[in-house]
């Protein structure tokens, strides 16, 4: 019997927590958390125990698989590859290449070979019409961050460790472990927060479990976000609080953000955000006095209607109070791999509004589209139509608003590719699967979260288990894709395709590591298999601005635009129920569902109803009720809570498995129903073209 016990980060979320698995005999006997790793200390959630069940899950897919009417049919990867080819290469030259669409979804950002060579696909491709998770997640944030710092993926993260007064709106890292702001184990973080004096304050319309941790918790009414940071923006500059310290040498636009907040007083926002004048008063002076504060804002905010103008206004409440760039603030990271400045390097600091959908006229970003037009581009005909879509680790069915549509759009098209280790609700509509090895199997090192994290640390994780001879990565897949491609396009691009598949993955990380800003071998890293430590975050501004002048643009023009958008909102009263979020510890979007231990215990696609809404409509706990929208109903048990604000409603995403033609056996037997069936795609953040998936207007009723 050999017994060994492995090191590596977990990839599901992005907390990326150390782990260690003992295996014997080739198989998993134990997953725990691995005490050694220097950034998350033995913190694990019960989701680590998923990269058993799913490694070892019988439904996930081993070989392409290739739809012959109602049936599926293993097929060799060249027969597969061949094909896939061959069917978007005619494709587009009939239609033109913009008729292939490509669809990459979240386990993308968790997986470099995919991340890596998903571009180097998109590129040799060569088509527009490229979509991803970002458009039902963070594009807001990444706007603010192109248009203020002139980078895209220039994020701020909360120095959650450092911070002495932790405003929080719209996450809950309690049970998302955190987005945009790796920090394992953050519930501890929390409590130490607390535990040092300091205070954490979370705003949300759900008394969520980190909002249960807080000193103070405000239930806003949904949407109303933006209006309460410019009441906090106009307490802070009516009472003498602005105080951008050091930043103010290289800001600009302060002015203009002081004209702009003076006719929203706390009292003016006070009936739209649901919240009492005196409690907006005392958080901005709170704010304002902490001798350390950062205010954070994550898919509650960017997923609304005003997403675009909370991520920015996040950011100017951070600036106007000298709480950007600076120790318990909001910081840049500067990690082993620097993407940014790598992509800064080679032009590509990100663009928006390049130009508009062809359907509906909404902003292109990143050289994306919102995916809440898919369905509308797939389905309208005329010029520039769509006509093949390439998925990768992606189920926008359940992922994107109005997936109901998407799921009767995807039948109308002449070839459908997906890239994915499960046949379900999206993948169900294609004429070819491609299946990667799972992420046991893959090397790993985290080229995006290490660039989110409190702090700079980097850990790279060989393979557990050897692929099996069958098997190929995503990275496999797409550079096979590419290669293949490329045969009917121009030297250049044969080249590029060579030298990456040459190189791999892990050729191209040695070398963004060596030059890197810390200049990292990758034999260094794999003599730590717990990760290294690099040490806290530190200030960089404004050498690390990547604006033509080095300098923070407070009030660029598209923001300031949109807040007459905004104004319009106080004064509509809004009646009736509005329709959120949420997320589980236990569950990961729409594809770990498949897990028996993750799954067992309590039904968790409930509607959740405050006590009166539900006895002015009659309801009682435990019932089913019907939830209807403009663009579809769906049935789900009710559970009634104050937790929840009067007038708003959730219900988490990523279920619905009932769905024909899905092998996912254990997700079937709970199957849910899915929230994007009665989130509206027309419901998108004008500015920023961000999908709304959460402040949905609905109506419930007994079923
Ligand atoms: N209403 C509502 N909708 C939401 C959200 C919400 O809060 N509310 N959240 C949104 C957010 S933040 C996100 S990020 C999106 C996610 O949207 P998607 O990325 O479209 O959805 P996922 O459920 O993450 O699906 C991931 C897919 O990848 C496959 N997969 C898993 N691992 C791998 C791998 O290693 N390789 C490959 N090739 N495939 C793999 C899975 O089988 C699954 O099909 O959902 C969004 N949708
Ligand atoms: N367990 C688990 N972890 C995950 C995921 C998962 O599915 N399950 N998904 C991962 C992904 S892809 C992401 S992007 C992250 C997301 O990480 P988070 O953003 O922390 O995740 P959510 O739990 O969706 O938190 C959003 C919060 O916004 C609130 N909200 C809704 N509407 C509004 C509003 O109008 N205003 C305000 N202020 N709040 C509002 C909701 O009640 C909810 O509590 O989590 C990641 N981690
Ligand atoms: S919090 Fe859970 S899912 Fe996220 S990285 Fe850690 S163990 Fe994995
Ligand atoms: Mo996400």
């Amino acid at each position: 019997m050999t017994a060994s016990t492995h090191y590596r980060a977990c990839h599901l979320c992005e907390a990326i927590c150390g782990v260690a698995v003992e295996v014997e005999d080739g198989r998993i006997t134990s997953i725990r958390g691995d005490a050694e790793d220097p950034f998350s200390k033995g913190h694990i959630c019960p989701k680590a125990l998923g990269l058993q069940d799913v490694h070892e899950d019988q439904d996930r897919l081993r070989r392409p698989l290739r739809r012959a009417g109602g049936s599926w049919r293993e097929v060799s990867w060249d027969e597969a590859l061949y094909e896939a080819v061959e069917r978007l290469a005619r494709i587009q030259r009939q239609h033109g290449r913009n008729a292939v669409a490509v669809y990459q979804g979240n386990p993308t950002v968790h997986n470099y070979g995919a991340l890596l060579f998903g571009q180097l696909f998109a590129k040799v491709l060569r088509s527009r019409s490229l979509y991803s998770a970002t458009s039902v997640d963070q594009l807001p944030h990444m706007l603010a961050s192109l248009l203020m710092f002139g980078h895209q993926l220039l994020l701020p993260v909360p120095d959650v460790d450092r911070t002495d007064f932790f405003l929080v709106l719209g996450a809950n890292p309690v049970a998302s472990n955190g987005s945009l702001m790796t920090a394992p184990g953050i519930e501890g973080r929390l409590k130490a927060l607390k535990a040092r004096g300091g205070r954490l304050v979370v705003v949300d319309p759900r008394r969520t479990e980190t909002a249960a941790l807080a000193d103070l918790h405000l239930p806003i009414r949904p949407g109303a976000d933006a209006l309460l940071l410019l009441a906090l923006l106009h307490v802070i500059h009516g009472e003498g609080h602005v105080a951008p310290g050091r930043l103010t040498v290289f800001t600009d636009g302060l002015g203009a953000i002081a004209e702009l907040v003076s006719p929203f007083t706390p009292e003016a926002v006070a009936p739209a955000t649901g919240l009492e004048a005196s409690a907006i008063r005392g958080l901005a002076r709170d704010f304002a006095v902490a001798r350390r504060a950062v205010a954070y804002g994550r898919v509650g905010v960017s997923t609304q209607v005003f997403g675009g103008l909370c991520a920015w206004l996040i950011n100017v409440l951070n600036v106007v109070t000298g709480r950007l760039d600076a120790p318990g603030g909001a910081m840049f990271t500067r990690p082993a791999v620097d993407l940014l400045a790598f992509a800064g390097r080679i032009g590509q600091r990100g663009h928006f509004d390049k130009g508009r959908s062809r359907v509906r006229g909404l902003p292109e970003f990143g050289g994306e589209w919102p995916v809440a037009t898919l369905a509308e581009e797939i389905e309208t005909p005329g010029p520039g139509q769509i006509r093949a879509l390439v998925t990768a680790a992606g189920n926008p069915v359940l992922s994107a608003p109005n997936g109901a549509r998407l799921d009767r759009a995807l039948p109308g098209l002449d070839f459908m590719l997906a890239i994915d280790i499960y046949l379900n609700e999206t993948t169900r509509h294609a004429q070819l699967i491609l299946p990667p090895s799972f992420g046991l199997e893959q090397d790993h090192y985290d080229l995006v979260f290490h660039s989110l994290a409190v702090r700079d640390t980097a850990r790279y994780s060989p393979a557990l288990f050897p692929k099996d001879p069958g098997a190929r990565a995503d990275w496999q897949i797409l550079g096979g894709l590419a290669s293949r491609l490329a045969r009917q396009r121009g030297l250049k691009t044969r080249l590029l395709c060579a030298v990456m598949n040459r190189l791999g993955p892990r050729g191209l990380l040695r070398l963004l590591l060596r030059t890197g800003p810390r200049r990292l071998s990758l034999a260094e890293l794999e003599r730590s298999p717990h990760g290294v430590d690099l040490g806290p975050l530190e200030p960089c501004l404004p050498q690390r601005l990547f604006t033509p002048e080095r300098r923070i643009a407070l009030a660029p023009q598209p923001f300031l635009d949109d807040v007459g958008r905004l104004r319009a909102r106080l004064s509509v009263a809004s009646s009736g129920l509005q329709l959120i979020g949420r997320r589980d510890l236990r569950s990961n979007n729409s594809w770990m569902h498949n897990s028996a231990r993750l799954t067992k215990g309590p039904e968790r696609c409930a509607l959740q109803m405050h006590p009166e809404d539900a006895a002015a409509r009659g309801l009682a706990a435990g019932q089913r009720v019907r939830v209807r929208s403009r663009v579809g109903e769906i049935v789900a048990p009710l559970q009634v809570t104050s937790d929840m604000r009067p007038g708003v409603v959730c219900l988490p995403h990523g279920f619905g498995h009932h769905r024909d033609g899905i092998r996912l056996g254990v997700a079937r037997q709970r199957p849910g129903v899915s929230l994007n069936d009665v989130t509206d795609d027309a419901d998108v953040d004008l500015l920023s073209g961000n999908a709304a998936l959460n402040g949905v207007s609905v109506e419930v009723s007994s079923a």
